[in-house]
């Protein structure tokens, strides 16, 4: 049987986990991300019938039984993923409709998944029922969106906007828009439902004052949505304190939208 360690989702795993680290949006043990896995390729690494331990989940997600993730581990530090993945991250096939997770590899210390779990399996749902593609949900504390939660009015269109006027390239990375839930307890299945609930409209949902979620068919893309807002971010709490004179207008959006082929979200350009 070949090396888990040499899969080509688990390195890529290390190297997202350590590239966020190094982007700093992942101070601690801040951040989390689970990868839908194909379960066929997952066997040509382990042993399927080979549980190390069962962990209840605390939630029920029909949709997800018999289905393999690698996820990070709770109150592991992204920093460390690289040198121990084994300790940092786990495989794990959820059963009895999602409300059992057995543990196939990883965490190896004892530990488990990541304390937002629940939003990360009810989030998958949301988006595998708008996108079969969709493979990963990534949790993050990027700190220009974070700032931006506190100064920018949270309302999911004027939000949006402002991130659109930000980069040329913002509409066209995400024409869906972002949305946006209030501050909330985190760690809850009340967060996981109302992120899910969020996630069936965007790809990616602001938690204010905590940090954001991503999701896409691959870490690249979540990685990449997550960097492109990100940016944008920064450039608005670059300028937001000083007299604007100029801005990407609507007309100028809607000709982005027919160069890229994009359809930005109903309502939301004039
Ligand atoms: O513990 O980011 O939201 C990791 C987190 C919780
Ligand atoms: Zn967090």
């Amino acid at each position: 049987m070949k090396s888990i360690l040499e899969a080509p989702f688990l390195v890529e795993m290390v190297r997202t986990t350590t590239n966020m680290y190094n982007h700093g949006w992942d101070e601690r043990n801040g951040g989390n991300i689970s990868l839908l896995l194909d379960t066929d390729e997952v066997a040509q690494y382990l042993d399927m019938d080979k549980v190390i331990r069962t962990i209840p989940t605390g939630f029920t997600a029909p949709e997800l039984e018999g289905k393999c993730f690698l996820v990070t581990g709770t109150g592991k530090y992204f920093k460390n993923v690289q040198y121990a993945p084994d300790v940092n991250l786990g495989i794990v096939r959820l059963t009895e409709k999602g409300q059992q997770a057995e543990l196939l590899w990883g965490f190896s210390d004892g530990g488990q998944f990541t304390s937002e779990f629940p939003a990360h399996m009810m989030s998958h749902v949301a988006r595998l029922s708008v996108n079969p593609e969709n493979r990963v949900v990534m949790h993050c504390h990027p700190a220009n969106l974070l700032a931006m939660t506190y100064v920018h009015d949270l309302d999911e269109r004027a939000f949006t906007r402002t991130l659109w006027q930000m980069c040329t390239e913002c509409i066209v990375v995400f024409p869906e828009g972002v949305n946006v839930l209030p501050w909330m307890l985190c760690g809850t299945n009340e967060i996981g439902e109302a992120t899910a609930e969020k996630m069936r409209t965007a790809r990616l949902v602001v938690w204010s004052q905590h940090g954001i979620y991503g999701a896409g068919k691959d870490l690249d893309e979540t990685f990449g949505l997550i960097e492109t807002a990100e940016k944008a971010a920064e450039i608005y709490l670059k300028i937001a304190h000083l007299p604007l004179k100029n801005t990407i207008t609507d007309e100028a959006m809607h000709l982005l939208e027919k160069r890229f082929n994009i359809k930005a979200r109903e309502g939301y350009l004039d």
